[in-house]
């Protein structure tokens, strides 16, 4: 591409990265409520130069900058201008890049556990970064208000740093992983930049690039950074590094919209388990209650059968104490009877035996003349 066109590029690229809204490279049917800033992350190792990186990104979208201005960088001295703490610096007002520690060698689970922290805000910039301990395993504060949670910063973007002298060994197990990850958390694979191609050789470049693109990254981006030793910063690499931002800021929208569909899937699918739960909840109520209703059912009719048996053996004493009484009425009977024929044989007896005696003394009297009956 000719100078003068390259030029052109420039500017236009440049304006439409200082016009950039959080929204503004996207279209969605549904009202996205895009935020006021896009956060675009580092990632790297140690000395790949992410903060040079973020020193060459102001120069490209500003056209240029003056030294006092620089972030500071890794130096040759040991933990000279290494950056420890997350740091946020402005690119425009509404594109922010986060600066990190760099990432040696990391345990992929691990460094996927503090990833995920800083992508979803929870992690702040005072804090030293730590690659290789738990330490992104804490829960959330459900206490934190919401002027807290803004604090920190969610990540839209994602970006891999790589230095083309420094990166030549690597695991690209971990790294697929890591790029999966990201793939599967933001909805896009990440972007990444080669630093040092000055350094390189080119077929080192290269080799680079088929790497990442084997991993999943295809959007690579090359840059020769600003350094203390080569203040300025080539055409190419501010085209390059303003076409990275044009992608950034697509990126960033696109992962706002995958967030917010998926936010909305979420809570799809929490009210869909709290009417699941809630159609359970009640059929084990109705369940409870039919249970119930026949336990209840059960007793009454215990209880009935209870009280039939009672009632059954209260008459059978009715009937056992009637019969005993007719008896008795009927042995009283036979008694009376009994006792009537005695006295009739006795007043029969006594009769015969008093018509006897008067016969007798009737006899007497005939005999004597004076002696009268009783
Ligand atoms: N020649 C050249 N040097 C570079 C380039 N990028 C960075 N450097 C140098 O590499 C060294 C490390 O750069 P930094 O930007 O501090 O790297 P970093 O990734 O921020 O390092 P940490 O903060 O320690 O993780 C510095 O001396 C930079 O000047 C580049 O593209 N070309
Ligand atoms: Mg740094």
């Amino acid at each position: 591409m000719a100078q003068n066109d390259v030029k052109e590029e420039i500017d236009e690229l440049r304006e439409e990265v200082k016009n950039y809204k959080p929204g503004s490279c996207v279209t969605c049917p549904d009202r996205v409520p895009f935020p006021e800033q896009t956060f675009i992350g580092l990632f790297g190792r140690t000395g790949c130069g992410k903060t040079s990186l973020i020193n060459s990104l102001k120069f490209a979208v500003t056209g240029r900058l003056r030294k006092a201005k620089w972030l500071q960088v890794a130096s040759q001295e040991k933990a000279g201008g290494h950056t420890m703490y997350r740091k946020l610096a402005d690119l425009t007002r509404s594109i922010y890049v986060i600066d990190n520690r760099g990432l040696d060698n990391p345990d992929t689970r691990e460094a996927v556990i503090e990833i995920a922290a800083q992508l979803d805000g929870r992690r702040g910039y005072s804090e030293k970064v730590n690659w290789d301990s738990n330490s992104a395993t804490e829960p959330s504060d459900p206490t934190l208000d919401d002027e807290d949670s803004q604090s920190v910063h969610k990540i839209n973007c994602a970006v891999f740093v790589f230095s083309a002298v420094h990166d030549i060994e690597m695991n690209t197990t971990a790294l697929m992983d890591i790029v999966d990850f990201l793939h599967g958390h933001q909805g896009r694979y990440p972007v990444a930049v080669i630093t040092h191609v000055d350094l390189a050789e080119r077929s080192q470049v290269e080799n680079l690039k088929t790497v990442l693109q084997v991993s999943g990254i295809s959007d690579v981006f090359e840059v020769a950074n600003v350094t203390k030793d080569n203040p300025g910063l080539d055409y190419t690499y501010q085209l390059n590094l303003l076409m990275f931002l044009e992608r950034c800021m697509t990126d960033a929208d696109e992962t706002l919209i995958f967030k917010f569909y998926q936010d909305r899937e979420e809570k799809r699918m929490e009210t869909i388990q709290k009417r699941l739960a809630e159609k359970e909840r009640l059929a084990e109520e109705k369940r409870l209650a039919e249970e119930k209703r026949l336990a209840e059912e059960k007793r009454l009719a215990e209880e009935n059968r209870l009280a039939e048996e009672k009632r059954l053996a209260e008459e059978r004493l009715l009937v056992e104490e009637e019969r005993r009484l007719a008896e008795r009425e009927r042995e009283i009977l036979r008694e009376e009877e009994r006792e009537r024929r005695v006295k009739a044989a006795f007043e029969g007896m006594e009769r015969n035996h008093r018509d006897e005696i008067r016969r007798i003394m009737e006899g007497n009297q005939k005999r004597s003349g004076s002696c009268s009956v009783m």
